[in-house]
């Protein structure tokens, strides 16, 4: 119904055929909602924007995304199109009816999926009256961040609920993204609108807040009063909107089996589908490609290095020089920032100890208030342009004097190839990259907050890129882009330079910066408490060999954890230059476990649940949606297999075996509408049926 929509290959369709899916019938429309459409926030805008070409391909103009209108990421992330035909009135009836502004155009990415961008601000004058009618038997705090959510949640499902009696014969399912974009599942079932809803929960927002204050959250959560935790934090709210979201959609689903567990304890419902995060992948024909790129973003780094360490040191060997990091939102404690520069600073004894001659220069790459960068960064660079212009000259004045001597038949002596003048030129660019004050920066920026978790840990560990350390340390508070003056890399072409991904989150639902490390080649360490190692894990025997090494967070103490750490970051440093090769080749080939072409189908088996809950077969008498206790009792087939198969492998502890859905490569797909694999490899995946009738019409 979202008019010109993009043409696209038959891929899936081809896919689908072989695995005996249907395709998604004339009459299902698809909508994502998040607060992460057309803007970067965290990893739910990397989910949604990868996952759009296959969504796309699938659903082709029976699908579009919600989100709010932001005027600051608009112009580059969103082009305006005349709304076609079908939501030319709907958008028209927004503003008559309800005064709401929705832009629609077309996202800018790849797939060119359609959006809805909703004014927040054309509703504001309605916040007092829907938070009353959401939130009326509490108190609650006022604070933006969930005013926000409130006004969304109504202008989304009033968008939807227009949607929905414009078009009775079609079914629309919509697919919100977090607490802050589903309050608009909540009305939807309140107000009784025939749309079937799936709510997908990245992180709980509890949960998050637990860890980072210092809970033993896995051993802890059994013993809590989630309401009570909420409350004292003085988060009731909010928690309250994600837990009534994930008990009114008719399904429920997260990233990653730990953060089921977590779902089951905090939102008390246990997730009906795991829909783990693929990325759009760009395999190379030729392997070695994407290893060339490994050269040519490593020469970059170099040359930042050159830069910021030079003058300094002349023992820099960029031959034996090794490059790591950690990057992603600022939380120093649950994405391990601690632990990370724990075991660096183990690395760095064992290499000063084994008189290794590897230096290893450590990135962090995490965005923190700043006035900009320091002088002291930016004079290395300038330094050595001015360098490499001086040498560029002389040369260019040899190759003249060569050329005029060979032309007259004279060889010319090397003392008459390089004049006095040159010699005096270069001695005075030495001179001046030695005169530079203090020893090379440890943070690339100007920090606002001195006492910023990451830069007090670093003075306790005494990584202050002296020259005897064989660590160096380089925090870079900010997102890496092209035009960055120091690194002019954007952050994918980074990761593709570095040698290794380092993150040992303790809180990390999914984790998409591990993924695309493994996504470019780039072998990276990763903890257990993670969804990304979880779902790794389980896919492959042996993840060491394949450049995916993770560590123990949760059996294990914290020294303990370090310990292996840097031992892996040891034996890393150990191997040669076509030992990392092999491994960087080996990391790449797993990809293909993170491809949305093999994850997608996890969508679809959520999506077909959430239509038979919401459209039940005709036999069954009319009932209200079911609640999630009752909707797991309903007797259709996919319904029973998802149950049968939550029965068999219910999610015990959050350890690395825990098993609810199997790895990408083992899933087998069955046409078959009853319950009869009981396997542990295979979902069935059902195409919603096409003789439903919808509820409460
Ligand atoms: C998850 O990451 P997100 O991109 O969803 O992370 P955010 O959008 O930054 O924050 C998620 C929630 O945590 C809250 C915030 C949101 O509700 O208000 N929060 C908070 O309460 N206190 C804080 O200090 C910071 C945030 C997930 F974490 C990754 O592992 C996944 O890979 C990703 C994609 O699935 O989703
Ligand atoms: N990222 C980025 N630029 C950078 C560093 C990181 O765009 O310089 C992105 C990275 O590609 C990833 C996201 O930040 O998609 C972090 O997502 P993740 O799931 O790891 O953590 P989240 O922030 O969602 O908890
Ligand atoms: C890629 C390039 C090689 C280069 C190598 C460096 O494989 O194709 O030409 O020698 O990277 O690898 P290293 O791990 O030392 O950065």
């Amino acid at each position: 119904p979202f008019s010109s929509a993009t043409s696209l290959s038959s891929g899936v369709d081809q896919m689908m055929n072989e695995l005996n899916i249907q395709q998604p019938t004339s009459h299902t429309v698809l909508f994502d909602l998040s607060w992460e459409v057309a803007k970067k926030v965290g990893g739910i805008y990397t989910v949604l924007k990868t996952k759009a070409p296959v969504t796309v391909e699938e659903y082709k103009s029976r699908y579009a995304l919600i989100g709010p209108y932001n005027p600051d990421t608009a112009p580059t992330e969103f082009e305006p199109l005349i709304p076609g035909p079908l939501s030319s009135p709907i958008i028209e009836n927004m503003m008559k009816k309800y005064g709401i502004h929705v832009h629609f155009g077309k996202w800018l990415v790849e797939g060119y999926p359609k959006v809805f961008l909703i004014d927040l601000h054309s509703s504001m004058h309605k916040l007092g009256e829907w938070r009353w009618d959401l939130m009326s038997g509490f108190e609650q705090p006022g604070d933006n961040e969930t005013n926000e959510t409130i006004v969304f949640g109504y202008q989304s499902a009033l968008l939807l609920k227009e949607f929905a009696e414009a078009n009775p014969n079609d079914k629309y399912i919509a697919h919100f993204h977090e607490w802050q974009a589903s309050v608009g599942l909540i009305l939807l079932k309140k107000w009784k609108v025939p749309v079937s809803t799936i709510f997908t929960t990245h992180a709980t927002l509890l949960g998050r807040y637990l860890a980072a204050g210092g809970v033993d959250l896995y051993n802890q959560m059994q013993n809590l009063n989630m309401d009570f935790e909420a409350s004292k934090r003085g988060i009731y709210h909010r928690h309250w909107i994600e837990k009534k979201s994930a008990a009114d959609s008719h399904v429920f689903t997260t990233v990653s089996e730990i953060t089921g567990y977590e779902s089951e304890h905090i939102l008390m419902r246990k997730p009906d589908v795991i829909l783990p995060n693929g990325l759009k992948l760009d395999r190379f024909t030729a392997l070695h490609e994407f290893q060339n790129l490994h050269a040519k973003y490593k020469g970059i780094l170099n040359e930042f290095v050159r830069g910021h360490f030079y003058g300094h040191y002349s023992d820099f060997d960029l031959d034996n020089t090794l490059y790591v990091f950690t990057a992603g939102r600022h939380e120093y404690f649950n994405k391990g920032v601690d632990m990370f520069l724990d075991s660096l600073a183990g690395l760095n004894k064992l290499l000063q100890q084994s008189g290794s001659k590897m230096t290893v220069v450590a990135f962090i790459i995490m965005p923190a208030a700043t006035n900009n960068f320091n002088v002291e960064s930016l004079k290395g660079h300038s330094y050595l342009k001015d360098m490499r212009r001086t040498c560029n000259t002389i040369v260019e004045a040899m190759g003249e004097r060569l050329f005029e001597a060979t032309s007259r038949g004279k060889m010319i002596s090397p003392e008459e190839l390089l004049s006095q003048e040159d010699i005096v030129m270069l001695k005075r660019r030495i001179f001046a990259l030695k005169q530079k004050a203090s020893g090379p920066p440890v943070v690339t920026h100007n920090m606002i907050n001195d006492n910023d978790e990451i830069l007090q840990h670093i003075r306790k560990i005494k990584l202050f890129n002296s020259q005897e350390d064989r660590v160096k340390i380089i925090y870079h508070p900010e997102f890496l882009t092209s035009t960055n003056p120091l690194i002019p890399l954007d952050y994918t072409e980074f990761v593709r330079g570095c040698h290794l991904g380092i993150f040992p989150s303790y809180y990390e639902p999914f984790g998409m910066t591990p993924a695309e490390c493994c996504a470019s080649g780039c072998p990276s360490i990763t903890s257990n408490l993670t969804g990304f190692a979880n779902y790794m894990s389980r896919a492959l025997p042996d993840t060491d060999s394949k450049g995916i090494f993770i560590v123990d967070r949760r059996f294990k103490s914290s020294k303990e954890t370090v310990d292996q750490m840097t031992q892996y970051l040891w034996k890393f440093t150990q191997l040669d230059r076509r030992q990392r090769i092999e491994l960087r080749n080996a990391t790449e080939k797993l990809s293909e476990l993170l491809d949305w072409r093999t994850l997608g189908k996890f969508y679809k088996t959520a999506r077909a649940l959430a239509l038979e809950r919401a459209f039940p077969p005709k036999p069954i008498s009319r009932s209200p949606s079911p609640s999630p206790s009752s909707s797991l009792k309903l007797s259709s087939g996919l319904s029973n297999a998802i149950e049968l198969q939550q029965q068999q492998q219910s999610i015990v502890t959050p350890s690395t075996t825990i098993n609810l859905i199997p790895p990408s490569s083992n899933i087998t797909a069955s046409t078959s509408t009853s319950a009869t694999s009981t396997s542990a490899t295979s979902i069935p995946i059902v195409a919603p049926k096409s003789n439903v009738i919808p509820i409460n019409t």
